[in-house]
């Protein structure tokens, strides 16, 4: 977990005036006592640093300091270790006690804003006091997201967590690898490309073209098939390919078809992990185990195309899906960038793979899900899930793999 170089990770530093609740904010993002919390102002007198991953985002650095309006000989000493902090803060999250915005917060806003670091505003112990409106709107104006927290309750941290993956610089969003990683250079993947109605004509689609791009660049190379070609086509090679990727519609044949030692997985799962977080993907693959009929589903597309015969998301998934749990759901779909503000609703989301999006959107309805306790998987594991190869599919990904033995070791 703590296996990223200290300089990868975003640095997330904490700051506010004494006793403001950043050790508490910490300690609940955490969910560890990792700074000492107490009632007497100045409890934290050196900057603490915990290093953390912080889905979907990534390997964190957080940075508690001490509060910053002390005076006095020791003070000095403080504010000044603090102000260190701000050279190597990628965000700032500025902690407001019980909505007190005086100049000493104003300062420090300026100070980050100066430094063209970003800001997330935290008004802790909203418990005690909230912000004024005029304050809010002066925010919102600079548009500085706000989060109203109770820290030593653990509110507030999963809307913390959706504003820090909304502001964190591009960098730290940049997508891993679609596939380059898993092939090694000199190696050769199979893609299986089936060439149905759905597939327009005279051209390969976004995800098909990007993966054999992401191949290339990687000193790797592969043979593009369709799923009918692909036993005769494995039959010829010399040694066996390194990777199968499959259109996941041709999943159970190209299952079939393909050697049990031979790795395989589909476009839609390559793009669920570049976009977004497999991890959260197979929590909400479980999830599916839940689904009872009538329960309500949401299916969400990042692209508004017209639906047509078969449709994978409008037709065939639903229907694996149906079977799968024995009985009719209540299905709604969403397109584009429409995604309901509330999601309590729903048992489950189903996304497409996001192939045209970019991290950060999907990171955004990742966390968004989080925080409304709704599960969350996309439509290639879904599929993989309902037929019964999903262990299969997951096999190119260890994390992933972990993530799902564990989940069902915790389920029995
Ligand atoms: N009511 C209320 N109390 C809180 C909240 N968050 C923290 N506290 C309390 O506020 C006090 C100070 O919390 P700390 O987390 O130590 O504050 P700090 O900003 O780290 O303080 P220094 O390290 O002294 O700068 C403790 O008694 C906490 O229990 C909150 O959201 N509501
Ligand atoms: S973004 Fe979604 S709907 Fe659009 S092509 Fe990619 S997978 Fe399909
Ligand atoms: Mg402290």
């Amino acid at each position: 977990m703590e296996k990223s170089p200290k300089g990868l990770r975003l640095h997330i530093g904490l700051f506010g005036r004494r006793n403001a609740g950043k050790s508490s904010l910490l300690n609940a993002m955490t969910r560890q006592q990792v700074s000492i919390v107490s009632e007497i102002a100045g409890t934290t007198t050196d900057p603490v640093e915990k290093p953390m991953e912080l889905l979907p985002l990534g390997p964190v650095l957080f940075i508690d300091t001490a509060g910053v309006d002390d005076v006095g000989a020791l003070g000095e000493k403080r504010v000044q270790k603090t102000r260190q902090v701000f050279d190597r803060t990628d965000i700032g999250v500025i902690v407001v006690d019980a909505g007190r915005w005086d100049d000493f917060e104003q300062s420090i806003a300026d100070e980050l804003r100066g430094r063209g670091i970003p800001v997330i505003v935290v008004f802790n112990k909203s418990d005690v006091a909230k912000p004024s409106t005029a304050l809010l709107d002066e925010l919102h104006g600079s548009n500085t997201p706000c989060v109203e927290a109770v820290a030593s309750e653990g509110r507030g941290v999963l809307e913390l967590r959706e504003a820090l993956v909304k502001t964190a610089p591009e960098d730290f969003v940049r997508a891993p690898a679609i596939v380059a990683d898993l092939v090694p250079p000199g190696e050769m993947a199979v893609l299986v490309v089936p060439i149905d109605m759905e597939a327009p004509k005279g051209r390969l689609i976004v995800p098909q073209v990007q993966t054999i791009r992401d191949l290339l660049d990687g000193d790797a190379y592969c043979m593009v098939v369709k799923e009918r070609e692909l036993r005769d086509a494995l039959a010829r090679l010399n040694r066996p390919p390194a990777l199968v990727v499959t259109d996941s519609q041709a999943f159970l044949k190209v299952s079939a078809d393909t050697p049990p030692e031979v790795k395989l997985t589909s476009f839609s799962i390559l793009f669920a992990r570049q976009k977004g977080d497999l991890c959260q993907f197979v929590e909400g693959a479980l999830a599916i185990d839940r689904l009872r009929s009538g329960d309500r589903v949401l299916f969400a597309e990042a692209c508004t195309h017209h639906p047509i015969g078969d449709d994978i998301g409008r037709v065939k998934i639903p229907r694996w899906l149906q079977q799968y749990v024995g009985g009719d759901l209540h299905i709604t779909t969403v397109q584009g960038h429409d995604f309901p503000a509330d999601l309590a609703d729903y048992r489950l989301v189903i996304h497409c793979g996001a192939c045209m999006w970019n991290r950060r959107e999907m990171l955004t309805r990742l966390a968004q899900c989080r925080r409304a306790n709704v599960p969350i998987c996309n439509y290639g594991m879904t599929i993989a899930y309902t037929l019964g190869i999903f262990d299969r599919a997951l096999s190119p990904f260890p994390d992933a793999m972990e993530t799902y033995q564990r989940l069902k070791d915790d389920c029995r």
